[in-house]
């Protein structure tokens, strides 16, 4: 007979906080935090460089790179096929929120 150790749902560390503390020896980055949705998007405003309203590809790169993405330019890329829904090599006011779903399924933290 093989016993099943899950078998009761009682979870012993729900009354105390037992914060996982993973940071110091994971890598050299440290903490990250999970950026918003919103942040997100502010953060893709910032880097709309010349207010224009449009992030072009090379300002995508730049925004994904400052993410911490190794591959900015390969990114800005993805994200314009996803999200560039009139196919004009920037993603403008309205495809703004697609491109931030699409960032935020990258699970994308600041360092
Ligand atoms: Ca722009
Ligand atoms: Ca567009």
């Amino acid at each position: 007979m093989v016993e099943n150790y899950e078998g009761n749902g009682n979870n012993p560390s729900s009354n105390g906080r037992k914060a996982p503390m993973l940071g110091h020896h994971e890598g050299s980055k440290g903490a990250k935090i999970r950026l918003t949705e919103e942040q997100l998007r502010l953060w893709f405003i910032k880097y709309d460089t010349n207010r224009d309203g449009n992030l072009t590809r090379a300002e995508l790169t730049e925004a994904f790179s400052r993410l911490g993405s190794f591959w900015g330019g390969y990114r800005a890329m993805q994200a314009l096929l996803h999200a560039d829904a009139n196919d004009d090599g920037c993603i403008d006011e309205d495809e703004m929120e697609e491109l931030v779903r699409y960032a935020n399924k990258r699970k994308y933290a600041l360092a």
